[in-house]
């Protein structure tokens, strides 16, 4: 899936959210771009759905939309 992501402003913010969301049980693949506020996840639909890993990054403290759906 594909979240838009406000606030990050630094690589470091960045790196600390991939960290985050590949630790969280599920997910396979975490990447953000910082420069586009973009995060794309990868994951596993039998263990998380999109409303966990929207949560999970609302609750790292950024605003964030769902733009775009598939698992992988
Ligand atoms: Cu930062």
């Amino acid at each position: 899936m594909t979240l838009q992501v406000d606030g990050i402003t630094c690589a470091g913010c960045a790196e600390d959210m991939e960290k985050t969301l590949l630790e969280k049980d599920g997910v396979h693949d975490a990447s953000v771009n910082y420069a586009e506020g973009r995060i794309e996840i990868e994951y596993d639909p039998g263990i998380l759905n999109e409303r966990d890993i929207f949560i999970a990054v609302r609750k790292m403290g950024f605003q964030t939309r769902i733009i775009g759906s598939s698992s992988a």
